[in-house]
């Protein structure tokens, strides 16, 4: 499968379904400037990022049936895997929206946050329900009469009450007025990014090509689940280092975590290892909105050498992932291979 083909086969289905989208409106009779305004939002908010999650679900599905390149579909079923892929996007673009005015985040790949576009403020919050509309207009569209129909509800349901479930544990863990490092720990970082990062980014992808290829035994979702989901707490760990360590060119945002006070995997890590006096530094430094104090928490962060610890952990989930992907069963259908790919698109990301 040829990513560049994926990534621009992908991205030309975009437009359609945005006309698709806009015609319901028309269809309820709302005025242009309505019309125009959730085109923007629509425009804006989903196709900017790089789009692992949607092209996963049309490249899972590919590997599932055995396709050796994108010619291998027939043209409707190119189109519906990747209408399920662009309904992902929508649930991410939903909950970004949201997660920027929660997170008081400046950038979001590489332009202002939707809510700080000029006249968009708190509408921003109805964006973010229509953008999740959306979704399932998509769906009842496109596979209403599928046997597997409810099965792709009630996935996006429960997913989506996962990520909400992990946003709340996130915003109440990290309060804005009040800094306590001794309510933080690994354990309960690892409950915040299963949840609210996890299921949706790497086990939905997954389980929506499974049903779409007919592979639904609970049996596999399991096997599917118990790879993706430590890998997806990976990927999280990864977004955390990033905020503090990335830059903002190649992760397209401004890191905030320092500041909003976030029970991230580099602070949590230096809690783990620093000395008493460290420990004080951090506790009069973190969570406060004030930039010396960031760059204070940044010093330390670089002298405890949080960045040589992430790298250690990175080769460890890489070895302990590579050796649970290889004991997949795969008598029913499902294919070690699937979860292979998604390794291989976040080892070692920097963006
Ligand atoms: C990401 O948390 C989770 C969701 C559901 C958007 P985050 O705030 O770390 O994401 P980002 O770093 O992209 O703002
Ligand atoms: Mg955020
Ligand atoms: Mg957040
Ligand atoms: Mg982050």
């Amino acid at each position: 499968m040829d990513k560049e083909i994926g990534k621009k086969k992908f991205l030309e289905l975009f437009p359609e379904l945005v006309t698709e989208l806009l015609d319901v409106l028309r269809e309820n009779g709302m005025p242009n400037d309505a019309i125009s305004w959730f085109q923007k939002n629509l425009d804006y908010n989903t196709p900017g990022g790089k789009l692992n999650r949607g092209i996963s679900v049309v490249d899972t599905y590919a590997l599932l049936k055995g396709y050796k390149s994108y010619d291998d579909f027939s043209e409707s079923e190119y189109k519906r895997a990747a209408i399920l892929g662009w309904c992902i996007e929508l649930l991410q673009a939903y909950f970004l929206v949201a997660d920027d005015m929660m997170d008081q985040s400046i950038t979001r790949r590489g332009q202002p946050c939707w809510y700080r576009v000029e006249g968009v403020k708190e509408i921003a919050i109805n964006d973010a329900f229509m953008l999740e509309g959306a979704i399932y207009i998509l769906l009842k569209k496109y596979f209403r009469k599928d046997s597997y129909y409810i099965d792709l509800l009630d996935l996006f349901h429960e997913v989506t009450f996962q990520t909400e479930m992990g946003q709340l544990l996130d915003l109440i863990t990290a309060p804005e007025d009040h800094v306590d490092l001794s309510k933080f720990s690994l354990e309960k970082h690892s409950f915040i990014v299963i949840y609210k990062t996890a299921f949706y980014s790497f086990y939905l992808p997954v389980a929506l090509a499974m049903f779409m290829a007919g592979i639904n035994d609970e049996l596999d979702l399991k096997q599917a689940r118990d790879v993706l989901i430590p890998l997806g707490e990976y990927f999280q760990i990864q977004d955390d280092y990033l905020d503090c360590f990335g830059k903002p060119e190649d992760i397209g945002k401004i890191g905030t975590d320092i500041q909003d006070n976030k029970c991230s995997w580099v602070i949590n890590t230096a809690i783990k290892i620093c000395s008493p006096d460290e420990r004080k530094i951090l506790d009069e430094n973190y969570g406060r909105k004030d930039s010396a104090k960031e760059a204070i928490c940044k010093e330390l962060f670089s002298k405890l050498k949080i960045d040589e610890l992430y790298h250690q952990y990175e080769e460890k989930i890489a070895t302990e992932l590579k050796e649970k992907i290889s004991n997949i069963d795969e008598s029913r259908g499902f294919k070690g291979e699937v979860l292979t790919a998604f390794f291989k698109k976040i080892y070692k990301r920097s963006k």
